[in-house]
């Protein structure tokens, strides 16, 4: 059996030590729930230094996510105060293993969401929306994981920036999304490849978190999902992801 504080305590030390760590081996996988708690346990490590939940992030809801990194179920993962960075600004490539960005969409709540919500309760739930970016850094060797492993590793979290804010009810359907690097556009997508509408990654967060005991709050950032797939980043590197009708978010790699 696999000793869950165990493996939450190994992914732990190769975030504060930016070295990966090996996946589990095949005769010792661990299933989504089981996986879970062992993302729980490792958001208790950062938090005993301090950190604070702030929101949740859905991974892999994109059929481009999912051919990238070969796991092909929805998973979500905590996002703390520590890995918010200031729109605009710079991002520190030393504190991580293999960065890489991907364009996102965020919602920010006004009031809670939990278990079985319509995508019309969802939409009734909004703050606001935004343009972001995610950095996402396996801490497994060659960024190579099972459902399992990644779930265990707060689905890649590392880092986001959010740009600014647009009304709750902006139509969000078929937006076009583009991820540029110095200039040059790398990824292009549109917002109906999340779960055919970001919304929707809304509702799986209620409902997925629920199941793990997790409550999205008023207040809380949701980050959608990826639409294209995720950017290797170099020190360097000035990146702008642009959303149709949100706007722009850039930074640079130091
Ligand atoms: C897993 C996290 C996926 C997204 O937006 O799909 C994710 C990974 O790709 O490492 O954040
Ligand atoms: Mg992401």
């Amino acid at each position: 059996m696999t000793d869950l504080a165990a493996l939450a305590d190994r992914l732990d030390r190769a975030v504060v030590s930016a070295r990966a760590t090996a996946q589990l081996p095949a005769d010792a996988q661990i299933d989504a729930a089981t996986a879970y708690e062992v993302q729980r346990l490792g958001i208790e490590l950062r938090e005993a230094r301090g950190e604070r939940v702030i929101g949740v992030k859905m991974g892999l809801t994109s059929r481009a996510k999912m051919a990238q990194v070969g796991v092909d179920e929805v998973t979500w993962g905590r996002l703390t105060d520590a890995m918010r960075r200031e729109e605009g600004g710079a991002l520190d490539h030393a504190p991580f293993i293999h960065p890489r960005a991907e364009p996102e969409i965020a919602f920010i709540l006004k009031r809670g969401l939990s278990g079985e919500v319509s995508l019309a309760e969802a939409a009734l739930a909004l703050e606001a929306v935004a343009p972001a970016v995610e950095i996402i850094d396996s801490r497994y060797e060659n960024f190579k994981f099972s459902l399992g492993d990644v779930i265990a590793d707060n689905s890649s979290s590392a880092a986001f920036f959010i740009g600014p804010a647009s009304r709750p009810d902006t139509d969000l359907a078929n937006l076009g999304i583009a991820l540029s690097i110095d200039g040059a556009v790398r990824e292009v997508g549109s917002s109906a490849a999340i779960l055919g509408h970001p919304l929707r990654a809304l509702v799986a967060a209620a409902r997925m978190t629920e199941r793990s005991g997790h409550a999205l709050e008023a207040g809380d950032i949701v980050l959608a999902g990826a639409a294209t797939a995720a950017v290797p980043l170099a020190p360097g590197m000035q990146v702008e992801v642009e959303v149709q009708s949100l706007g722009r978010v850039s930074f640079h790699v130091t």
